[in-house]
């Protein structure tokens, strides 16, 4: 996994969404939160509510982290904050409200050993809650119970299992702590909404025999199983790239894998079923991220931002626009890490990476 901003550029990295607003999504979720329903909102990284996601991106400055977002409709720089440090994971995501995106990091406390997450409140009060120990598998920007205010979770290996801890809503009153055994050493853990109304805990990975790959997917944490062992082989051998989410016209997620090889970075995008409805690639390598960049395509789109240019590649249409670079690192909402010192956004180990002894899960 990577470690610095400067290798997040070297190395495919990515990050997606969480669950934001249109002002229709909005209105709808205000209609049926009043029936009594819940609702998994979309649209990532949306801070001025016009339905598209905005351009946000984080550079290091000295020991801290300054965030700058590019309003999509007023194409100007709304935020300039510094917020968290160096050596913080980011966890951008709805963590107060559905549809308010909220400055958020990861802290090793290794005196405490514990991880304490962080996150900047709209009066810039600073809350914070712990969950895991440092060296957990960090899992931000994912909404279980579909409420569309973000939930946490931590997974760790445990034997030849990997244990997730997660707390539904964190930083509100309603937070709540599940504990569930999912995956074994080698899967790699991500999440994704296959039904468009919450997220699933997931995990991609061989058999046990080791002859297919496997998707499996849990709906509802505690709920019903589901294998799929269509995908390649390959996608779930060697350096393994983590699956990432991409929301479809429907709101139901797509499965994303990228890879490179050193040169180019290539995108393969799947239906929950591993079949492969798009493909891509992109000259160079850099920074992987996934949201509604563009209007006049339906869902999200996946974006990679190299050393030279920014490419916003739209599944749907398939086809590709180079709109202005985003400054710094490009975040999504849609962080799993590693911790012990990673300070990026998410990471998709590319074909490049370094694979470490330990698999990470
Ligand atoms: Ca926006
Ligand atoms: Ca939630
Ligand atoms: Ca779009």
């Amino acid at each position: 996994m990577v470690c610095t901003f400067a290798l997040a550029q070297r190395y495919g990295i990515f990050h997606r969404r969480m669950k934001i607003s249109s002002l229709k999504m909005a209105m709808l979720i205000l209609c049926l939160t009043i029936m009594g329903s819940t609702v998994h909102a979309e649209t990532q990284n949306d801070f001025d509510g016009d339905g598209r996601s905005d351009y946000t991106g984080v550079t290091v400055s000295g020991n801290d982290l300054l965030w700058q977002n590019t309003g999509s409709t007023s194409g100007q720089h709304e935020i300039d904050d510094a917020f968290g440090i160096s050596t913080d994971v980011v966890t951008l995501a709805d963590w107060f409200s559905a549809g308010a995106p909220t400055l958020g990091t990861v802290r090793t406390n290794l005196t405490d050993n514990a991880l304490v997450w962080r996150v900047q409140e709209a009066d810039q009060r600073i809350s914070t809650e712990n969950l895991g120990k440092p060296g957990d598998l960090i899992v931000s920007g994912a909404d279980f119970d579909g409420n569309g205010i973000a939930d946490a979770a931590v997974v760790r290996q445990v034997g030849k299992k990997l244990r997730w801890s997660i707390r539904l809503n964190m930083f509100t009153s309603e937070a709540t702590t599940k504990q569930l055994k999912f995956g074994k050493v080698g899967d790699r853990v991500f999440f994704f909404s296959p039904d468009g109304e919450h997220d699933d805990i997931a995990v991609f990975g061989l058999t046990s025999n080791g002859k297919r790959a496997q998707l499996q997917y849990r709906d509802g944490l505690g709920g019903k199983v589901t294998k799929i062992r269509k995908f390649s082989k390959k996608l779930a051998q060697g350096t393994r790239p983590r699956p990432f989410p991409i929301q479809s016209e429907d709101g139901t997620d797509l499965i994303g894998f990228a890879t490179d090889d050193g040169i180019d970075t290539t995108v393969q995008i799947f239906t929950v079923d591993g079949t492969r409805t798009n493909h891509v690639t992109l000259n160079g390598t850099g920074t992987l991220f996934v949201g509604d960049y563009l209007p006049d395509s339906a869902g999200e789109e996946v974006a990679l931002q190299t050393a030279s240019k920014l490419f916003v590649y739209s599944v749907d249409n398939d086809e590709l626009e180079t709109p202005t670079k985003v400054s710094g690192t490009p975040v999504d909402q849609i962080n799993i890490a590693q911790t012990m010192g990673a300070v990026v956004p998410t990471a998709v180990p590319t074909a490049t990476a370094t694979p470490t002894a330990t698999p990470t899960p």
